[in-house]
């Protein structure tokens, strides 16, 4: 059923309730229930297509407070993963984005009954985030925060003994950072942008993104529907980052075209998959162990996080 002619209320495509969105690329308009179950089934679509992990494996969701990995987090809890939350306190004052962020993530995670492990950068390693990239002469905050995050991510899933690291990446992040790395015919990172990044050290866990196949707007309508209290504020420093121009840019491509960035992202997969990116994984494995932290390390002496620290003292 399409829409009403009488009333101009847009009908779901499955029952035929009023529907809260309408997704022209699948050709689906849905009501609140059969979207919630129709974003539940392309979550566990990707889960199984790209082998993300099992039923009997822990998973440890990274979550920041936003609407994709708290709403990540409620997906794989209904379908019944084990998982635990992982929130960094990155120490970002600016309207108190850090602390809200963590009272989101807990109220989630204490309404749910879930178990949310709480990292505050400042707290344990001395100094925040945001300090250590004002330290580090030329250190750009987004970069340092990233190594930072991937540090206390892996430290945490193997202290915990986790099967893999969920990430609340969806669609349009994937395709955004794809136009980047395509634009720069990055090799390196063509090479290492997938939906699973499998362990290559017992000290690394998988990395896994099992919102690849749904898009923003299916995210943000999910979280509406199933009352998710999250963040709505982006971090102040993602403004004016290149991704969000890359968003921009494959939006105005999807209203003219609708599944053009399911298809840039998809068709790039199967690419992958097929060899045409060749992958240079191997460059990749790391040799030595940080004489500091113990994590693992491509050159001897300091992993980069620690170096990064003792520069940023
Ligand atoms: S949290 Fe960190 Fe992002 Fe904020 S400082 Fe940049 S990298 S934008 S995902
Ligand atoms: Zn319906
Ligand atoms: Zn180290």
């Amino acid at each position: 059923m399409a829409g009403d002619p009488m009333t101009h209320v847009m009908r779901c495509t499955q029952c035929g309730a009023e529907a809260v969105i309408n997704m022209p690329q699948h050709r689906l308009k849905l009501c609140g229930d059969h979207l919630v179950a129709w974003t539940t089934k392309m979550a566990q679509k990707a889960i199984d297509r790209y082998e993300l992990f099992t039923l009997e494996e822990r998973i440890l969701v990274a979550v920041s407070g936003g609407k994709d990995s708290l709403a990540l987090w409620d997906i794989l809890h209904r379908l019944g993963y084990a998982s635990e939350g992982l929130y960094i306190h990155l120490g970002i004052d600016h309207e108190g984005y850090s602390d809200r962020s963590q009272d989101a993530a807990q109220r989630f995670a204490d309404e749910h009954g879930l178990t949310l492990n709480v990292v505050n950068v400042q707290t344990v390693y001395g100094k925040s985030v945001i300090e250590a990239a004002r330290r580090r002469r030329g250190g750009r905050t987004c970069s340092v925060c990233g190594l930072v995050k991937r540090h206390i991510m892996n430290r945490m899933a193997y202290e915990g003994g986790f099967a893999a690291i969920a990430t609340g990446h969806n669609l349009d992040d994937e395709a955004a950072v794809l136009l980047m790395n395509t634009l720069h015919w990055d090799g390196h990172y063509l090479s290492r942008q997938a939906p699973l990044l499998p362990s290559i050290h017992p000290r690394l866990a998988r990395k896994v993104k099992p919102l690849v196949l749904l898009y923003e707007r299916e995210m943000a309508a999910y979280a509406l529907v199933r009352q998710i209290d999250y963040v709505m504020q982006e971090c102040p420093y993602a403004e004016g980052a290149s991704s969000i121009f890359a968003k921009g840019i494959l939006n105005q491509i999807e209203r003219q075209s609708p599944g053009s960035k399911h298809q840039f992202y998809l068709g790039f997969l199967r690419a992958r998959k097929g060899g045409l990116i060749a992958s240079d994984a191997s460059a990749d494995l790391p040799s030595e162990t940080c004489a500091q932290c113990g994590q693992p390390t491509m050159a001897g002496g300091l992993c980069a996080f620690c170096r990064l620290w003792e520069a940023a003292e």
